[in-house]
């Protein structure tokens, strides 16, 4: 079983992410977790803290000579904001000055503030901040190498932001990485991004959809006989725990809920190749396991809950309402959400491949890939 386990607050020192079970003998390109975490800080509509921070990681074990060596890995990446915030996030001298007191509708603000009984609400949405997915994207770089190694590639991109959808891909997701939003219609794009101005100009902010999509994906990850086993329980897990995504939809989910069967069920064929489909609208997955296509999935993320004008709110301790606390944030996030969807997408995915093909050592792992993927030539043909 792979563990990740990320520990940080977002003005605290630094965020840090262990991952256990991870085999040894892998090669790593270590500039690899850096450019994606590049990736994750980018996109039209952040706010000026990714103007501060230049995330890069340092490892700090597991890895040794380029090579992981079967130990838990532990990265770190240092917050460089962190020296504004030294006096109120130090953690042995406790400040009062910079208490929040008025919770943000749609933040975990309030609930958290109750449940864990803290003074001020900082203690509450320093961790709740999506600063933490920092981690998920280092710890992502690694599990890409890793599925690289058996021909997998993932990528991701915007599908909408607002009420404005995408209608003609003219990029490849590849080509449309280094645009503004990440997006392949660069027409749609263009309207996104006056769409992103005006709503910040009135204080408000934005969410969307993002697709992240795994190719050249092997029958057989998954399983249908356990509900905790089902890959695509898996996914949805994984990809809900991004902050902000309230929908996940593997393939076309909500329009063939509408839908007949008979126009749902990407039917099978066959040829030199083996068994194959001409449609996807499963989005790669039947029944828990993995079918051999791409699977395809779409997150619905709200629009941020910071609002430069905000809402209504109650001051927890006068119970005297008041507008919400209002933070440094973000307009919106679609573009990085997608970044940080494929992180999730790579680290179910790995667990996946440990699980089937399991070993200590890369070199096992991929000799049991060989066998398996041998042994279904065999029962195909
Ligand atoms: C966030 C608020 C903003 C974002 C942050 C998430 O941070 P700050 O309050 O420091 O301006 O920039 O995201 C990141 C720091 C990041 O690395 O993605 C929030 O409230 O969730």
């Amino acid at each position: 079983m792979l563990n990740m386990i990320t520990a940080g607050e977002s003005h605290g020192k630094a965020n840090i992410v262990i991952i256990e079970g991870f085999p040894a003998g892998m090669e790593v390109d270590l500039s690899f977790l850096n450019r994606e975490l590049g990736r994750r800080q980018r996109g039209f509509g952040r706010g000026n803290r990714m103007k501060i921070e230049e995330d890069k990681i340092i490892i700090l074990s597991g890895i040794r000579g380029g090579k992981t060596i079967g130990s838990p890995i532990a990265i770190m990446v240092e917050n460089k904001d962190f020296k504004s915030w030294k006096n109120i996030m130090n953690p042995e001298i406790s400040s009062e000055e910079r208490s929040v007191l008025i919770p943000r509708p749609g933040h975990a603000d309030l609930s958290g503030y109750l449940k864990y009984g803290v003074d001020d609400i900082r203690d509450i949405l320093e961790r709740s901040s999506a600063r933490e997915t920092v981690s998920r994207v280092a710890a992502g770089g690694l599990f890409k190498i890793f599925l690289r190694r058996f021909g997998v590639k993932i990528y991701s991109h915007t599908i909408s932001i607002g009420n404005i959808k995408i209608e003609n891909r003219k990029l490849s997701p590849e080509e449309a990485d280094n645009t503004a939003l990440r997006c392949t219609d660069p027409v749609a794009e263009k309207k996104m991004i006056s769409l992103i101005e005006q709503t910040k100009e009135k204080g408000d902010t934005l969410g969307g959809v993002s697709e992240i999509v795994a190719e050249n994906i092997p029958v057989g990850l998954g399983s249908h006989t356990f509900f905790k086993r089902r890959l695509d329980a898996k996914i949805g897990e994984a990809l809900f725990s991004i902050p902000s995504v309230k929908g996940v939809e593997i393939g076309k989910a909500f329009e063939n809920s509408g839908s007949v069967g008979s126009h749902v069920h990407d039917e099978i064929f066959f040829g030199e190749k083996g068994f194959y489909r001409k449609t996807n609208r499963a989005g790669g997955i039947e029944g828990g396991i993995s079918n051999g296509e791409k699977i395809v999935v779409r997150i619905a993320i709200k629009p941020i809950p910071t609002l430069m004008k905000p809402l209504g709110s109650i001051n927890v301790k006068t119970k005297e309402e008041a507008k919400a606390h209002v933070e440094r944030s973000d307009t919106v996030i679609v573009p990085s959400a997608g970044v940080i969807g494929e992180a999730m997408l790579s680290y179910v995915l790995t667990d996946a491949f440990l699980e089937k093909f399991g070993g200590d050592n890369i070199s096992d792992i991929e000799k049991n890939f060989e066998n398996y993927i041998r042994r279904i030539k065999e029962n195909v043909f």
